[in-house]
């Protein structure tokens, strides 16, 4: 760990407007119940919560040409992009609460942005049960938060593509994706196509949690910028209950914490969104309980005795 003391920045999203379901839009403040920022502060870093961004209500809308609500989205994204590239300017670590994951597409633009100002590498780890790389033409849904990766990578609309200084934000290499089990079928041709690199669970149950993720993190050097990406539902059900789209088949408890020991390893952790936490879907906040405590291990808690 460096000796610094870190500056921790928690940006609240309160919004569902990317999901197929209300109540990630409750994500922000269940994190706060679940004790986030002093949960971090015990683990000596310097918390600030910069409380909750402000952005158009849900219209739940259908689609239109492939998107649902794609002005709120850009509204919401308008509104993270600038946040999360504050804090980095100022030299903090943004932690962005959603909301849902399309609200990535900001944060990940701002990002990029840090990384190409201060000549740093990024590298993205996107732990999912989705590859979130649909666009308009191949949703089954038009839902935004499973395009994220797609825009990200220049595939989806200009105002979401170009919310950045430059076009596209980022670029399918800079992606390591772990957990993933549900990708549809258009999506999956898409991202062979484009390169993606996939740690898929089929993948993890074969060579085990431990050599995916050296793997996954291999060429993360001292001139890197690790943005973590945690879409909750990247956890198997049986333990996370409370998001809108669960898949069965996710880490365990163990897989998940050695995960996140892993990546804190590193010590190259930048910057991170906690989304698709949905209370509506929780049991007593189990799941917020969860993913700060796994958020905790990713800022280097560990279990290791020598
Ligand atoms: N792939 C589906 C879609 O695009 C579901 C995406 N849902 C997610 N992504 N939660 O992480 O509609
Ligand atoms: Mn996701
Ligand atoms: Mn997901
Ligand atoms: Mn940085």
């Amino acid at each position: 760990m460096s000796p610094v003391t870190r500056s921790v920045a928690l940006v609240g999203a309160p919004t569902d407007i990317g999901a197929g379901h209300r109540g990630s839009s409750m994500g922000p403040e269940a994190l706060r119940v679940a004790n986030l920022g002093a949960r971090l502060a015990r683990r000596g870093m310097h918390v600030v919560d910069r409380g909750n961004l402000t952005g158009p209500l849900n219209p739940w809308a259908p689609p239109t040409d492939g998107y649902r609500h794609l002005d709120e989205v850009v509204a919401w994204n308008t509104a993270v992009y600038e946040a999360v590239y504050a804090e980095l300017k100022e030299g903090n670590l943004p932690v962005m609460l959603g909301g849902d994951h399309c609200l990535a597409i900001g944060s990940i633009t701002a990002v990029a942005r840090h990384c190409r100002e201060k000549g740093t590498k990024l590298r993205v780890i996107w732990l999912d049960a989705h590859a979130d790389f649909n666009t308009s033409q191949i949703t089954p849904s038009g839902n935004i938060h499973g395009m994220p990766v797609a825009c990200l990578c220049g595939y989806g609309p200009d105002a979401l593509t170009g919310l950045g200084d430059v076009t596209p934000a980022t670029s399918p290499d800079v992606f390591r994706q772990i957990g993933i089990r549900s990708v549809d079928e258009g999506e999956k041709r898409l991202v062979h196509e484009v390169g993606v690199d996939i740690y898929d669970m089929r993948y993890i149950d074969e060579i085990g949690m431990k050599a995916a993720m050296e793997e996954a993190l291999a060429d993360i050097d001292a001139n890197t910028h690790v943005h973590v990406s945690f879409d909750v539902d990247f956890l198997d059900p049986s333990i996370a209950p409370g998001v809108g789209t669960t898949v069965r088949g996710g880490p365990n408890y163990r897989e998940a914490q050695l995960c996140m020991e892993m990546i804190a390893d590193t010590g190259r952790v930048g910057s991170l969104d906690i989304v698709e936490l949905n209370p509506a879907f929780d049991k007593r906040n189990q799941t917020a309980r969860l993913a700060v405590d796994l958020v905790e291990s990713l800022f280097g808690k560990s279990t290791l005795m020598r």
